[in-house]
């Protein structure tokens, strides 16, 4: 029988890419999105499971969990995001909460659903889609920097409060990657402002690039544990250091 691996946020970027390669990896994959459409159909794509769920509302995860079945090996916390990038002073505090309610308490929320199915498959596995943003700060990033390091304090507590217990914890904390939406959303739909972040980029990475890690990390032998892996394009040195043509 194959093993089920559930995606949040699994309608574009680094969740569809994930999907798409744990499904190649021989996972059967419940992919969870707030939009139908979209997920329905990468879910029919790699013969997966289509689950509409918003993190943010724990009714919908509860079905998700329900959906999931009572064994799950891999729970991949990808739903979130960034909205914004001013000044603290700039900032508005509706954007941290949003984005405080889908990457924290969202991966809060699914890993919590889920845990009870992760330890009955007798080795579960849960990553975490954190980001450089979360063990470090930059200019005009605070509200997704704080969320993201949230997001990594998450992972070190869950793996010390489940140690002896057969689930790894894991994080995989990503730099610049070039994906349809993240930069988009972030800047409110200013295509020429998401634009302007990969501009010059010889080779930003892409959504593959962390789902070829993702599936990496997933499939080491039960015992290795990968606590974080991070990975940024070679022209990134950090956030606000990035060489450009
Ligand atoms: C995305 C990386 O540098 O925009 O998680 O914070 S960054």
């Amino acid at each position: 029988m194959r093993r089920t691996a559930v995606v949040t946020g699994a309608s574009s970027g680094i969740g569809a890419a994930t999907a798409r390669r744990l499904a190649a990896d021989g996972f059967h994959v419940v992919c969870a999105a707030r939009r139908a459409d979209r997920v329905e159909a990468i879910a029919a794509e790699i013969g997966g499971t289509a689950v509409v769920c918003d993190v943010t509302d724990q009714t919908s995860v509860d079905g998700l969990a329900a959906a999931a079945g009572p064994e799950v090996a891999v729970l991949v916390n990808n739903a979130g995001g960034a909205v914004g990038q001013e000044p603290i002073e700039q900032t508005d505090p509706a954007a941290w909460q949003q984005m405080y309610d889908s990457n924290v308490i969202g991966t809060l929320r699914v890993t919590k659903a889920l845990l009870p199915a992760l330890r009955a498959s007798g080795a579960g596995t849960v990553l975490n889609v954190g980001s450089i943003a979360g063990h470090l700060a930059y200019e005009g990033g605070a509200g997704y920097t704080a969320a993201k390091h949230g997001v990594a304090m998450i992972t070190e507590t869950l793996r010390l409060e489940l140690n002896g217990e057969p689930v790894r914890v894991t994080e995989i904390a990503p730099g610049m990657v070039q994906t349809d939406e993240f930069s988009l959303v972030r800047f409110g739909g200013d295509q020429t402002r998401a634009e302007a972040v990969y501009s010059g980029v010889a080779e930003p990475l892409t959504a593959d690039d962390i789902a070829d890690a993702i599936s990496w990390m997933v499939t080491r032998p039960q015992h290795v544990n990968i606590d974080l892996m991070v990975v940024k394009p070679i022209a990134q040195a950090a956030p606000w250091k990035v060489a450009r043509d």
